[in-house]
């Protein structure tokens, strides 16, 4: 599917083992994960006990943690890295061992966890919340993956250091920004996890310290919570803003728009984790409404990545000829599977982000907190818009970094396999908004409702997200199947990297934009702004334990 004619610009082999190692990982956790969540649905739609002993909640654990946390990180901190190297050169050697040192810490981290939720001394879901309570080992894998994960973003950050040095004066790569951004808004939110878990969650599990104050565990968690599904999109972000437009053969409706959308997700995404917290006691809901209203800036910047989407097709289709009020639709590149696989992605997002609006609407949200319309959302948006086009990239970066090429065979499979998600998370999704509206609760097993008898109304849909969960558990085989041709069995040959460019090349981007201090200063002041005070009265007004420990 090599399509182009101008000399491929490869990624360094040194830098594309780097990737492929990350790749596997992630490969690896959507095997497992997605094997889970096929158990899932069938255990739900009460047709189906798990066997030896296996506990719904350790099922549901391994789900959401090796999808959500493993499979996602790995993938992003791999497309990240070959992203930089791609645009900004390749990495120096100190930069490419700080983010190996990265990799095997991450790694190390996740088989810990991974062994501890096996061994259900885990089940604590992919939020561990407290008061659940995991194993120590747990805690400390999932510092180590943090910790790893600094580490890569140090290589990440390094590298666009080296550049800027290199062309002073001169906006940097458009991919190298946005993976610096995403690794910017990454580093910034992960301290609220790794506080949690270090001081809180470890010493409790470890017996030092008898008792930990949920709502501050639960603050903390979601300061970071919200900005993870941030860092999960701004990638396939990247890949709409940047590599779909050279795939189609057209042009980047503006740099400078693209850039100051990401800008914007780093400044809201942070201070706006109340949302997730808004039916919860202890937070004053003044604080909990300046979050909402922050919560609808941070949409913004997607209706701008629509805008542009739009525009970006609209202007190919046209310069092909296309006329009518949606013409250009036709000119699209419909049999590419680098092309249709993140559009789907994009058609999902539609309907997942206004799901998401609804969540955000203040009281709105006391209608479908804690139902199982949330899982349906967020298999809308980061299980559909994000994992599809992470697919749809992974069906070119492969070959490019093995040195393979997509065959016709493979892209035809590929798209199958997009079809296949579609309709199948149609099903799933759609059966789970439609059931949360009646009150059906999420993270539920069959049993604890007290089977057919409660639950009668909501049996019709349990069995459409079974059906759904089945017919998305065959294209996860198909997606392995693919990975696994394209990373060993392909024919040998060069696949581009997509890069593509702006429509208006005069147009230099505003060096305003790359003032990082400006920027993370501004990003602090939100977040004092938006919880210094309630996280005061959060401390303040804790009940007082045995112990005598107020906070932790
Ligand atoms: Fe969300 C819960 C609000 C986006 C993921 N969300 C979750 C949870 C997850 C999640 C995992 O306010 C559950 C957490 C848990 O376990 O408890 N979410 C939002 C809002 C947005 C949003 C306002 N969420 C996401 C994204 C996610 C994600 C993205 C993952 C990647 N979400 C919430 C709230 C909750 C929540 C509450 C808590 C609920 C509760 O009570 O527990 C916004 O960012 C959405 C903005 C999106 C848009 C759409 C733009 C459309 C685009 C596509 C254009 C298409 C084209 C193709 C061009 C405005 C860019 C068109 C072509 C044609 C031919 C038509």
């Amino acid at each position: 599917m090599s399509s182009f004619t101008e000399k491929i610009k490869k990624v360094d082999p040194r830098d594309a083992k780097l990737g492929m190692a990350h790749f596997y990982v992630a490969f690896i956790g959507l095997f497992i994960g997605g094997m889970a969540g096929l158990l899932q649905t069938l255990v739900r739609s009460g047709q189906y006990t798990l066997p030896a002993g296996i506990g719904y909640y350790q099922l549901l654990t391994l789900h959401g943690v090796v999808l959500a946390l493993v499979m996602t990180t790995y993938f992003i901190m791999g497309f990240q890295l070959v992203a930089v190297s791609r645009t900004a050169g390749t990495l120096s050697n100190k930069q490419r061992t700080t983010a190996w040192i990265g990799f095997w810490l991450m790694t190390i981290g996740t088989v810990m966890a991974a062994v501890m939720i096996l061994l259900n001394e885990a089940s604590v879901l992919y939020t561990f919340y407290a008061p659940l309570q995991a194993h120590a080992l747990f805690y400390v894998g999932l510092t180590l993956v943090i910790a790893g994960s600094w580490l890569g973003s140090a290589a990440i950050i390094m590298a666009y250091v080296a550049w800027r040095k290199q062309n002073p004066g001169q906006p940097s790569p458009l991919l190298t920004f946005m993976a610096l951004v995403n690794t910017l808004m990454w580093v910034v939110a992960t301290i609220g996890v790794a506080s949690t878990v270090l001081f809180q969650l470890l010493p409790w599990s470890l017996g030092i310290v008898e008792r930990v104050d949920v709502a501050v565990s639960r603050t903390l968690f979601w300061y970071f919570g919200h900005p993870l599904v941030y860092f999960w999109l701004l990638p396939a972000y990247m890949a709409w803003y940047v590599v779909v437009p050279k795939i189609i053969g057209g042009k980047i409706f503006s740099d400078s728009l693209a850039r100051l959308s990401f800008i914007l997700f780093l400044l809201f995404s942070i201070p706006v984790g109340f949302h997730h917290q808004l039916m919860e006691p202890g937070i004053d809901a003044a604080w909990k409404f300046l979050q909402v209203v922050l919560t609808f800036l941070v949409i913004i910047p997607s209706l701008m990545t629509a805008f542009s989407l739009f525009a970006t097709f609209e202007t190919f289709g046209r310069s092909k000829g296309a006329t009518g009020l949606f013409g250009w639709l036709k000119e699209l590149p419909w049999g590419d599977a680098r092309f249709l696989i993140p559009f789907i992605g994009m058609l999902s997002f539609i309907p997942g982000g206004a799901g998401g609006i609804i969540n955000a609407s203040n009281q709105m949200n006391q209608v479908v907190h804690n139902t199982i319309w949330v899982t349906g959302h967020f298999h809308l948006t980061v299980a559909t818009a994000v994992i599809l086009t992470f697919f749809g990239i992974s069906y070119w970066l492969i070959p490019h970094l093995t040195g393979r090429t997509l065959t016709k065979a493979m892209n035809k499979l590929a798209i199958l396999q997009g079809v296949l998600w579609a309709i199948g998370m149609t099903f799933m999704s759609g059966a789970m908004h439609a059931a949360g509206l009646l009150g059906a609760p999420r993270r539920s097993a069959f049993s604890e409702y007290g089977g057919a008898a409660q639950a009668a109304e909501w049996i019709p849909y349990q069995i459409a997200q079974a059906v759904g969960g089945s017919i998305l558990f065959i294209a996860i085989i198909l997606v392995l199947y693919i990975f696994i041709n394209l990373a060993f069995f392909a024919p040998k040959g060069e696949e581009e990297f997509p890069v593509g460019e702006a429509a208006n090349l005069a147009e230099k981007a505003p060096m305003v934009l790359e003032n990082w201090k400006l920027w993370l200063g501004i990003v602090v002041l939100l977040i004092a702004f938006a919880y210094t005070i309630p996280f005061i009265d959060l401390i303040e007004n804790a009940p007082i334990g045995s112990k005598g420990y107020k906070l932790w």
